[in-house]
């Protein structure tokens, strides 16, 4: 019989596909069965009534094209859950689950918004409604019963994750109580880790598709030991910073370049827009161009030749036929993903007084794409944490670039400003295919 050794906050398809799949393989490998996960939903209860009826049993299939174009897919039966709450409908659950004594890990996939605190939670002790609330609360009933530390593991696309969500932790326990605070700081431990493994939300949540690849660098510092992820080809390293840099800088940076000039287009995956070939030589030339200098040996892992290699199976993964990657599903929370996505290279760029063009063509695809309206004349919402203050800004240039919460300082910045405003110009009047052919 398995036992609960890992509370998982955010049972999304991304944590089915990715750590859960690795701890399974862990566990069947080393025999230990103290790592069964709890899954925890923070909003909806359908992940837990869709994998009821099947013991908390899923299908993880893996899907990509072989050589000559064929489509493929392996399936594996991921059988480490143990069961899942639905934390509004039950909170206590959640909190006593954190406090449980064999709960070694607190793990997150709460995607980017998922780490904005909510200050309300620090009065709602027994039922908190934010990721972080649940987790200063559970450890407050963790350090009164005595009970030893838990290691809390960030598997979100954050730059520095693990320190981040330290930050926020460490700074809503000191609301709370000052020596709580300084036993999270002293015992618990906040791993940074790079997560990568591109996995599309499913309509049918018995079964999660998502590519064959997969990477995961997390930092050994573990507070009350962790399952051997190696076993699913996960990386133990010393400091996952470098590689979380390379990540979102490549991955995600050039996956929300394709979202935002996709939706604009019409094309509605990352495939179909990877396909056309003015939007494929534009990724490539992002990367190789403005991303990749930013990286070399900076990074200590990845010298030119392997960032050409390692961008060359990018492209491949993202022409993937078999997974369907909405690129509306990408264009998602903007405001929360573009600063480490895009904007931390802009600096980097900006401060060695380099060109920023396709960086600017970038944004601008996303500031182009907040009308919510596409060329064709089709509508969406605009799907985002800031989407009402973001709608307030109206369609100036300079204003939409002065929005301080994404882009702080860089309104101030005319190197910024000027190739933004001259992209978004161009796409407005010419559409995103001419401005694509007009790059250079
Ligand atoms: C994507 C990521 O939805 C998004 O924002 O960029 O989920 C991406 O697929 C993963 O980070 C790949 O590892």
């Amino acid at each position: 019989m398995a036992l609960v050794g890992i509370v998982h906050l955010g049972l999304g398809a991304f944590a089915r596909a990715h750590l859960l799949p690795a701890t399974a393989a862990a566990m069947a490998a080393s025999g230990e069965s103290h790592w069964g996960v709890l899954g925890v939903s923070l909003r909806h209860a359908e992940v837990r009534d869709a994998l009821v009826p099947h013991g908390f049993e899923y299908t993880l299939a893996l899907r990509d094209a072989d050589a000559s174009g064929q489509p493929r897919e392996r399936r594996e039966t991921i059988r480490c859950l143990l069961g899942v709450l639905v934390a509004p409908e039950d909170p206590r659950a959640v909190l006593e689950a954190i406090a449980a004594p064999a709960t070694r890990i607190v793990s997150l996939t709460v995607t980017e918004k998922g780490y904005l605190p909510d200050p309300a939670d620090l009065a709602r002790p027994e039922a908190p409604r934010s990721t972080l609330g649940f987790i200063v609360h559970g450890l407050a009933l963790r350090r009164a019963r005595g009970l030893a530390p838990v290691t809390l593991l960030s598997c979100d696309n954050l730059a520095s994750n693990g320190r981040t969500l330290r930050g926020r932790v460490l700074a809503l326990a000191a609301e709370l109580d000052a020596a709580l605070a300084e036993w999270i700081a002293r015992e618990c431990t906040f791993p940074n880790s790079m997560v990568d493994r591109i996995v599309p939300r499913n309509d049918d949540l018995a079964v999660v598709s998502a590519e064959p690849f997969f990477d995961w660098a997390v930092e050994d510092r573990f507070a009350a030991g962790r399952p051997d992820w190696s076993a699913y080809g996960a990386r133990f390293v010393a400091h996952a910073e470098p590689y979380e840099l390379l990540k979102l800088r490549m991955v995600n940076g050039s996956h929300s370049a394709i979202a935002y000039l996709g939706v604009m287009a019409g094309w509605a995956t990352v495939d179909r827009a990877i396909g056309e070939p003015a939007l494929r030589r534009f990724v490539e030339a992002l990367m190789r161009e403005e991303i990749e200098p930013t990286l070399a040996g900076r990074a200590g892992i990845l010298e030119d030749a392997d960032l050409a290699a390692y961008r060359a199976r990018l492209i491949e993964r993202f022409a993937n036929p078999a997974l369907a990657h909405r690129t509306r599903q990408i264009a998602m929370d903007g405001s929360q993903k573009i600063p480490q996505r895009w904007l931390a290279t802009v600096r980097d760029r900006l401060a060695r007084d380099e060109s920023i063009e396709r960086l600017a063509l970038a944004v601008a695809a996303w500031l182009h794409f907040l009308r919510g309206i596409d060329e064709a004349g089709q509508r969406y919402p605009i799907d985002d944490p800031l989407a009402a203050d973001l709608a307030a800004l109206g369609s100036d240039a300079h204003t939409l670039c002065g929005f301080a919460p994404v882009f702080g300082d860089l309104g101030h910045e005319p190197r910024f400003v000027a190739p933004v405003a001259r992209q978004l110009a161009a796409l407005r009047t010419r559409g995103v295919q001419a401005t694509l052919e007009a790059l250079p």
